[in-house]
């Protein structure tokens, strides 16, 4: 099993308040750069920080990375819009950090990002693949493209309490922007994240296309950011099988939309629940109180685990967790 990680920025994650992923504004643009770092190597290298939340809650990465310490699996870094460097082996294809949604254009290569990634999802040598993300903001980026295309599905958060007023009024004026409105990017998925996505969406996408076209499995390994590439790939014509792979925490939180969403996309939906409330732990208890919630690829690595290798799995977390400094309180 491979996971692919395509990791990259948008400006969109400065707007105040807007995303909890990363301790501060000036903090974030390093998050990606350092899940990668904690995925390839157990902790952050070049990155100056631990991404965690403003409250303390490590990043999604940890899990994973705790999920990859028990079961092993194949992990390739794909460099979708990084803003800091990162010490982690990356892919390159050539992909910028996305700008704020609310400028007239937000990927302004969308389509060519988007070419570049299909080829190289069609070219991987696997039979199976989870392709996650990491993109402050992304759920932000996420509405943006749903509205833009007209599809009802609600995003999350890594806040625990979601701000979606704030992030619709920030996409009706993104779309304003854009010269575009709710449902007028019907049938032009590139367009719509060319007007109001971000450069991970036109990564993720054109990946899983590309490796879809070659006959590969893909599993989307995240909430509704996936379901935004979900809808990308419905509009763009790709019909073969597709599945989503989340945690617990997102579907706690958006109840029967996340199931209502993945049945009109014909998306066959799998959730994990890694069981952090049966421990002490300060940083599950955070994950349990709606906290960071998923990305990263946590939702589509837990999905791995075996019944019997979760305890395992939460004794590494424990470890990747004293490695990050982040230790029980
Ligand atoms: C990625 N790294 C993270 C993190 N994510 N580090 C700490 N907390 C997270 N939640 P929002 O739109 O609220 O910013 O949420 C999306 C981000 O949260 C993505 O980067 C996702 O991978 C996750």
């Amino acid at each position: 099993m491979r996971v692919i990680l395509p990791a990259g920025t948008t400006e969109t994650a400065l707007i105040d308040g807007i995303s909890a992923a990363g301790a501060s504004p000036d903090l974030m643009e390093h998050t990606p750069s350092a899940d990668v770092e904690i995925l390839a190597y157990g902790k952050p290298t070049m990155a100056p920080v631990t991404p965690v939340s403003p409250n303390g809650c490590p990043t999604p990465a940890a899990v994973t990375r705790a999920v990859r310490e028990v079961i092993d699996f194949d992990v390739s870094v794909v460099d979708a819009g990084l803003a800091q460097p990162t010490g982690a082996p990356t892919v390159g294809l050539g992909v910028e950090p996305g700008a704020d949604i609310r400028n007239t254009v937000a990927v302004p290569d969308a389509q060519a990002i988007f070419d570049r990634a299909h080829a190289y999802g069609a070219s991987l040598p696997d039979d199976e693949l989870l392709v996650g993300e990491t993109v402050p903001g992304g759920t932000t980026t996420a509405l943006g493209v749903l509205t833009a295309l007209g599809e009802p599905a609600g995003v999350s958060s890594s806040l625990p309490k979601n701000p979606i007023e704030r992030k619709r009024q920030v996409v009706d004026e993104a779309l304003t922007a854009s010269g575009g409105s709710a449902g007028s990017f019907d049938g032009r998925p590139i367009e719509a994240i060319h007007a109001v996505g971000d450069p991970v969406q036109a990564t993720v996408a054109g990946i899983a296309a590309g490796a879809l076209e070659s006959g590969i499995d893909v599993t989307l390994a995240g909430g509704t950011q996936m379901v935004a590439v979900a809808t990308v790939l419905r509009h763009a014509g790709v019909d073969a099988p597709l599945s989503i792979a989340t945690t617990s925490f997102v579907d706690r939180e958006q109840g029967d939309r996340l199931g209502e969403a993945c049945y009109r996309l014909n998306c066959a939906l799998t959730v994990t629940d890694p069981g952090f409330d049966a421990r002490e732990h300060v940083s599950m208890a955070r994950y349990c109180a709606g906290v960071a919630k998923e990305g990263v690829a946590m939702g589509g690595a837990l999905s791995l685990v075996p019944d019997d290798r979760m305890e395992a799995v939460l004794d590494r977390f424990e470890a990747v967790c004293g490695r990050l400094g982040i230790e029980d309180e």
